[in-house]
């Protein structure tokens, strides 16, 4: 079953990325948007623009995972670390390292955040309530912020062709409603806490503006 998209193995993977002492596995972190982008592509061609961004940044990740340095990639902490000490990251503006891991991951981390909200109000949310809304709601809560506007727009268009609720949580393959809903409640915490923990990571050391 591993082409059909299920919940399930969203949130089992961001739940894998947690180490016992908290450091996140990338492996596990791309995983899951891995399957994310699955969903997305079975969503339609008006995602494809969205899913190729977040595919293009999946690669780049892997790349370095199975590169010569791939040991410094295994978690977020070591890349940080890694990349900071050997000054792999553009920091103030687009230079020698447009591509770093650092910026690369920030914006599958940032695209969380988008996940999170989203999926918090779609677990919530009653029978009338509009996937549409609750994505671009989501969305001007937390990603638009670090788009610009025509990507705004663009993403704007995606959602109003979103299924509705009904078929939204069949497309999840996780059971009735219920098992849904239940199912999110018990890993929403673990993404936020994955969320969280690489927020204040970078928080720490002054990478949440990156270029
Ligand atoms: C219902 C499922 C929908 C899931 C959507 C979650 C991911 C949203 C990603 C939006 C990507 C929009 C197109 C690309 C924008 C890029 O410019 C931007 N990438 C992201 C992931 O925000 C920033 O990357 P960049 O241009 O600085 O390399």
């Amino acid at each position: 079953m591993a082409d059909t998209f299920s919940l399930q193995r969203v949130l089992e993977a961001f739940r894998s990325s947690m180490s016992e002492n908290k450091e996140v596995y990338i492996k596990y972190y791309i995983a899951g948007w891995q399957e994310l982008v699955s969903f997305m592509n079975s969503l339609g061609n008006v995602f494809s623009f969205i899913s190729k961004d977040v595919v293009n940044k999946i690669q780049i990740l892997e790349n370095f995972l199975s590169g010569e340095s791939g040991s410094y990639y295994v978690t977020i902490q070591s890349m940080v670390k890694y990349e900071l000490e050997n000054e792999l990251v553009d920091l103030t503006k687009r230079g020698s390292h447009p591509e770093s891991g650092c910026r690369t991951l920030l914006r599958l981390h940032r695209a969380l955040r988008w996940l999170e909200l989203f999926l918090e109000r779609l677990r919530t949310s009653t029978e009338d309530g509009k996937t549409s809304v609750m994505c671009s709601d989501a969305y001007n809560e937390s990603l638009a912020q670090h788009h610009p506007w025509l990507i705004r727009k663009a993403v704007g268009v995606a959602f109003c062709a979103l299924p509705g609720r009904d078929t939204f949580f069949d497309v999840m393959n996780a059971g009735d409603h219920t098992q849904v809903v239940a199912l999110l409640g018990e890993s929403l915490p673990l993404i936020a806490e994955v969320y969280q923990i690489t927020e204040d990571l970078y928080a720490k050391n002054h990478l949440l503006e990156l270029p």
